[in-house]
């Protein structure tokens, strides 16, 4: 019996001591997924975000195993040819059997190889595995359910792929398969049922029924004990849907989920507690000089200003009417009168303007739309009654069934690139006569620089600015506008972006791209522009958007009902003061969290021009948290625990002891005031005459935070490659 190799993530890395004991090169690790190489949500981003680090540590035993899908292997992948022998016997194997499998590399960071497998192809057998799967597994898959369909073809070329594999090996290998996410899950159900020498792992990044039972009206979380997993399921036509995801779940020798709430939820609906959680992690861009981007959200924010004095051009001719009653000869009368006022659109301060943006997939209440709008409308009242001179202005970025911008919105555009070349034109005119004047020896005649023709071209331009209608909610023409949820909601707000509204809404209701005619950006650069995320999710497992706009140094709201919310609250013992607003959707009402949302956003409007670069620097600097640099030590752990349990003769798994970091938590940052006397929330606070008047030396308080934070736990320097012990979550 071979010698049993111990691993372990004891040490602060996880990696160097992988390093030190553990010799990869009988060992293989497939990563099976259907983001592979074809972006359908948040589980792309984990996988693109995370092949750097997974390539450096496994190198040329590291594959990703994905859908054949044409359109997207065209622009990311190149193919080649297979780069092992073993691999290349498994490919022509199966290729010679009627499958078409191919071999290339991804083109993202890592380079990572990837298998793609074309289930269209191989529909053939369709039928025939269906049949395998039910008397096997009892598992009936109805013919209409086309993604299920999807998922059995990918399943069992999967399990066909590992299987293979392990048959072409000389020796008997190593393998660990890590599935993610129901569509891929059946591959590990068979790879047991066929008893493959396999190490497999299953991640869930939300449960079936959670998304489902959440996007109704439920009380999910109280009533999590309590749901005939079963019934619902049924109920709600996926019983067959999760019956994958639970075999799969429950089959694994490792099963994690992405955070401790999504923990609680697997262990309820698909009864297994996760063996380990494994947060996702980004890829963090290090720039060499501190502030750089402070100066990119300077830069984009001056775009996004761009398209927002486009959207809310020129006047409108407000007709109003007064109608009273008098007495006139014993009899009433009603008199009307009525008035003309022009009403400017672009009244507002572009300087005093706060950006805020919610975005993600379009799932009204699971993404808290709901709670948002309904804060904003509280906003507004509060602004007004309070005569603030900011304004807001809310982005909702969530895509839904277009026929593509409207006039209204593109003409906006238009009319502003009008007086932007009208402007120049005059500019130059006056420019050449001022040079010409000059050339004579003479000061200009200041009252004759503008002559009658530049008038008529300025007057022409201003009156081409004229509106019959508000500058619109949406951007695009909604094919399903009567009764889309948030205009709807709008609707019954009343947020129609007239003159006095204090909040302003935008709904693009498509993904941002910088070849928009519209909005040419994308999205880290929308991201980078704005002040505030604010994703105030009800069923929300990890999120993706307030993470990335932490690593781009954007404060963000998300809620205590979230993955990342719950996982900074951990960390960080003050988040507000680093820009991290978690909102309580947990323990109160939803009137309740809807008051602390809107206290929240009127908290961040009052903040000066100086406090908000002080906490995007405080926020920034929390990107090392979310670094896969740190992050990815639980996926080590993951693979560490399914190797031990699946070939147990030779790997020993032994779990972290506890060690100085566990309760690792990122302390108040030193230039926080102490008492709550100086400071109403935890976010710098002088007023805007300090602003102007003390000196603020931004280096030296952020230096006085870095030491802060460094000191008791040993964070690492971010421009060195090496990884920080985190505490163990389980
Ligand atoms: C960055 C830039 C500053 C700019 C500021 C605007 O910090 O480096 O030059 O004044 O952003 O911040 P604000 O929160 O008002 O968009
Ligand atoms: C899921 O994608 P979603 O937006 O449907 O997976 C993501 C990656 O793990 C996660 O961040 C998100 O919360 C889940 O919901």
């Amino acid at each position: 019996m071979p010698l049993a190799r111990s691993l372990s993530v004891t040490s602060l890395s996880g990696l160097e001591e992988w390093d030190e004991e553990f010799d990869r090169e009988d060992a293989v690790l497939f990563e099976i997924a259907w983001e592979v190489a074809n972006k359908v949500g948040g589980i792309y981003t984990v996988i693109q975000t995370k092949a750097r680090l997974t390539c450096e540590e496994w190198g040329e035993n590291y594959f990703l195993v994905g859908p054949y899908m044409e359109s997207s292997v065209r622009t990311q992948v190149e193919l080649i040819e297979p780069c092992n022998a073993t691999l290349r016997r498994t490919i022509d194997k199966m290729n010679s059997s009627g499958c078409k499998v191919y071999f290339g590399r991804w083109l993202i960071e890592g380079s990572p190889y990837v298998i793609l497998l074309d289930v269209g192809f191989t529909a053939w057998s369709l039928d025939r595995w269906k049949s395998e799967l039910w008397e096997n597994c009892s598992i009936g898959v109805p013919w209409f359910d086309r993604e299920a369909n999807d998922a059995v073809l990918f399943g069992f070329l999967t399990a066909w792929l590992l299987g293979e594999f392990a048959a072409q090996c000389d020796e008997p290998p190593h393998i660990v398969a890590h599935f993610h996410e129901w569509l891929a899950g059946l591959g590990l159900v068979l790879c047991r049922q066929r008893q493959l020498p396999v190490a497999t792992i299953f991640t869930t990044h939300a449960t079936l029924l959670g998304r489902y039972l959440c996007a109704g009206n439920v009380d999910f979380y109280n009533k999590l004990a309590e749901f005939n997993v079963d019934k619902e399921a049924g109920d709600r036509q996926i019983y067959h849907r999760y019956c994958l995801e639970r075999a799969a779940a429950r089959c694994a020798h490792v099963f994690t989920t992405v955070s401790q709430i999504t923990a609680i939820e697997a262990e309820h609906l698909l009864k297994r507690k996760p063996d380990i959680v494994t947060p996702n992690g980004l890829n963090v861009k290090k720039f060499s000089a501190m502030h750089e981007f402070q100066n990119l959200h300077a830069q984009s924010k001056a775009r996004i200003q761009e398209f927002v004095r486009g959207h809310f051009y020129g006047s409108e001719l407000m007709r109003h009417a007064i109608i009273f009653m008098c007495l006139e000869a014993k009899h009433s009368v009603m008199r009307v009168f009525s008035y003309c006022f022009v009403c400017r659109h672009l009244d507002f301060n572009l300087d005093k303007t706060v950006f805020l943006f919610i975005a993600g997939r379009y799932e009204f209440s699971n993404k808290g739309a709901d709670i948002f709008l309904e804060a904003l409308a509280r906003l507004n009242y509060l602004l007004r009654v309070n005569h603030s001179e900011v304004t807001i202005i809310a982005f909702f970025i969530m895509p839904a069934r277009t026929n593509n911008f409207n006039v209204e919105t593109l003409k906006g555009q238009a009319v502003r690139k009008q007086l932007w070349d009208t402007a120049q034109t005059v500019k130059e005119r006056f420019g050449k006569k001022l040079y010409e004047s000059l050339l004579v020896g003479q000061l200009p005649d200041v009252s004759k620089m503008l002559d009658k023709e530049d008038f008529t071209m300025m007057k022409r331009a201003i009156f081409a600015t004229q509106r019959q209608c508000l500058p619109p909610i949406c951007s695009h023409n909604m094919l399903e506008d009567s009764s889309d949820p948030i205009l709807n909601c709008i609707r019954r707000i009343g947020l129609f972006n007239s003159a006095q509204d204090r909040v302003k809404v935008i709904f693009h209701p498509e993904f941002l791209s910088s070849t928009s005619p519209l909005l040419p950006m994308d999205y880290e650069e929308f991201v980078r522009g704005c002040h505030l995320g604010v994703f105030p999710s009800y069923y929300e497992p990890w999120g993706y958007t307030p993470a990335e706009c932490t690593v781009m140094g954007i404060p963000s709201i998300s809620t205590n009902l979230s993955g990342f919310g719950c996982f900074m609250e951990e960390h960080i013992a003050d988040p507000s003061a680093y820009g991290i607003y978690i909102l309580d959707r947990r323990y109160r009402g939803v009137d309740e969290s809807c008051n602390q949302l809107t206290s929240f956003l009127f908290q961040f409007c009052q903040q000066s021009r100086r406090q908000r670069i002080i906490q995007r620097n405080r926020t920034e600097r929390l990107s090392d948290l979310l670094d896969w640099r740190y992050l990815g030590r639980y996926y080590v752990s993951a693979r560490h625990m399914a190797l031990a349990k699946a070939f147990p003769d030779t790997f020993i798994y032994e779990p972290q002891e506890p060690t100085s970091a566990t309760g690792f938590r990122y302390p108040r940052p030193a230039s926080v005031p102490p008492s709550p006397a100086h400071s109403l929330h935890s976010s710098p606070h002088h007023s805007e005459a300090e602003d102007e008047e003390e000196p603020y030396d931004e280096d030296l308080e952020a230096e006085k935070d870095r030491v802060n934070i460094r000191q008791p736990f040993n964070l690492p320097n971010r421009n060195k490659n090496h990884t920080v012990g985190l505490p163990e979550k389980n």
